[in-house]
């Protein structure tokens, strides 16, 4: 059984710094850009702030790629600005959580550059050299896993860019560095830590496994001990895999992560048996709802869930689970479906504004590398794809969909900054996809959010959502996405239909409606017809 904790309640927003606001008109998102919009924030129901890496970095792969990990990247500010920040966030009871990258380093980082210098240079066994490759490998971004470097004429592996070189997570020091790292940000006062790409500190090399080795859980445990296992913080793992490995993860028997971020939903339209996401597959909502509801069974009472529908990246939620035909409709049912679930809410940006994919017309208008990467090698070397499907592809699954400046106004940049170039090109529906539009609208996707938050935090029915047990409802309703939350408060039911096309539930009793995204429209005991998406939250007792 859990133990009540103080992240508990709360929701958390993660922040892609680059393209969140940028306030000294570079064309770069940055620092005092998010302190400017705390307040947005703290009134949409934010409690917790994820930012992605602002360390030092080159930026090849947008701050994943790090160059030191106590030096804030000038391009998005400085310490004092990071103070400010932090200072700013507790007068209004909110949180800072950090990205932590330790599977690999930018290969600017000073480790890297000593390490390739000579093979028996102290810091050459910080990385992962081979005289020659053990075998092929392509990375996630497109090329060979293995780079040779022609200094010491040996290969370094790395998982995804190659001026990402991979750590040996064998070696000591790289846990003592770390520890030390996360200790430095923690005594600042940062209150939560998201890990990137944790799954793959269990690296058996030699024996072709990357991720979830024999060690990986020990050495999880090892940094817990000797680092934030000290703090009263919250943490989250990235953990690509399965049901079980979020539970080895975040089982509290276990208690290494306090919860792991899982993508069988999210990545169910990568086609596994082609070339995954640049070859997608159309979604089937049952199979999600399916997905989702396994968690829910499996997890409930031995680990935490996270809730999310999006992050920096994967494609807007509205184009993947919802329909642009019924946008209003579907970016409201999207929130009722996912956030009354048990678990922590992650929100990312723009997702409350309902912010969509946007349609690149050249490939050069993409910055990712891992876009550009996998272009390459799908389209440009190997020939496996064509220049249209692999833009058809990027349209509907490419990172670069959630990294378009966050639309602020119908302004000159969508209110982004004052005028200069953004490092992204703006979608274009900012005119009429803005937040400051849909606030003064009542009937936005924005005020529609922040009642999904304000219900889970009413203090009548919080305890319920945090705690109250998990049900499934209707499952013999293929079209609805439909559960109950009770405790001995509440028995509160959750009503989605996942569709554009009608359906229809039996109620058993009338209830109260506490949200509706057809607000107009009666919900009554007996026969219900279910408009497109209709969603509503009712308390039964
Ligand atoms: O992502 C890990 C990762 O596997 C995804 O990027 C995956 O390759 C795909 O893009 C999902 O659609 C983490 C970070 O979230 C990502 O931004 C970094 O690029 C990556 O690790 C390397 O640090
Ligand atoms: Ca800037």
């Amino acid at each position: 059984m859990q133990e009540k904790k103080w992240w508990h309640d709360k929701v958390i927003y993660e922040i892609y710094p680059k393209s969140f606001k940028d306030d000294n008109n570079d064309g770069i998102g940055d620092i005092k850009g998010i302190i400017s919009k705390l307040d947005y924030l703290k009134d949409l129901g934010v409690d917790i702030i994820w930012i992605t890496p602002f360390f030092l970095s080159p930026m090849v792969d947008n701050g994943y790629d790090v160059e030191d990990y106590t030096k804030v990247n000038p391009i998005f500010g400085t310490m004092d600005d990071v103070d400010l920040l932090l200072d700013e966030l507790k007068k209004r009871e909110m949180y800072l959580m950090i990205d932590i990258v330790a599977n690999h380093t930018s290969d600017k980082h000073p480790w890297f550059i000593e390490s390739r210098k000579s093979k028996d240079n102290p810091y050459r066994d910080f990385y992962i050299w081979r005289e020659t490759p053990p075998y092929e490998r392509t990375s996630c971004f497109g090329d060979s896993a293995w780079t040779l470097d022609p200094l010491t004429n040996e290969y370094y592996y790395h998982e995804f860019a190659k001026e990402q070189p991979d750590l040996n997570w064998e070696n000591p020091k790289v846990m003592d560095a770390f520890s030390s790292f996360i200790e430095f940000w923690l005594k600042k006062g940062v209150k939560g830590i998201r890990f990137d790409v944790i799954h793959f500190l269990g690296k058996e090399i030699d024996k072709d496994i990357h991720g979830y080795g024999p060690t990986l859980h020990e050495k999880v445990k090892e940094l817990k001990h000797k680092s934030f296992g000290k703090y009263d913080i919250v943490t989250v793992g990235e953990a690509w895999g399965e049901l079980q490995n979020a539970i080895d993860f975040s089982s509290y028997e276990n208690d290494e992560l306090d919860m792991v971020f899982q993508f069988e939903h999210t990545s169910y339209t990568n086609d596994r048996d082609k070339h995954g996401k640049w070859t997608p597959r159309p979604i089937n909502m049952k199979d999600i709802r399916d997905i989702l509801f396994k968690y829910q069974r499996a997890l409930n009472d031995v680990a935490w869930n996270t809730l999310f529908v999006e992050n920096h990246d994967l494609g807007r939620a509205i184009n993947r689970f919802g329909d642009l035909n019924y946008y209003r409709e579907s970016g409201t049912m999207i929130p009722t479906m996912i956030y009354f679930l048990k678990g922590t809410p992650y929100l990312y940006q723009g997702q409350e504004i309902g912010m969509i994919n946007i349609r690149m017309n050249d490939i050069s208008e993409y910055e990712d590398v891992e876009i550009h990467g996998s272009f390459k090698n799908l389209v440009l070397d190997n020939h496996i794809l064509t220049r249209h499907q692999f833009m058809e592809a990027c349209y509907q699954e490419g990172r670069d969909n959630n990294r378009t400046p966050f639309q602020w106004a119908n302004k000159r940049n969508a209110g982004w900054n004052r005028s200069h170039k953004p490092w992204l090109k703006i979608n274009e529906n900012y005119h009429y996809i803005n937040a400051e539009d849909e606030t003064k609208d009542p009937s936005s996707i924005l005020n529609y959010y922040k009642k999904v938050f304000a219900l889970r935090k009413d203090e009548r029915y919080a305890s319920t959502f945090v705690y109250g047990s998990f049900k499934e409802a209707y499952l013999e309703n293929e079209n609805v996405f439909s559960f109950t939350r009770e405790d001995d408060k509440n028995l509160l039911l959750i009503v989605c239909n996942m569709h554009s096309y009608p359906t229809n539930i039996y109620l058993s009793s009338q209830g109260e409606v506490l949200l509706h995204n057809y607000e107009e429209k009666e919900i009554h005991e007996g026969n219900n017809t279910l408009l497109p998406y209709e969603s509503f939250v009712i308390k039964l007792r």
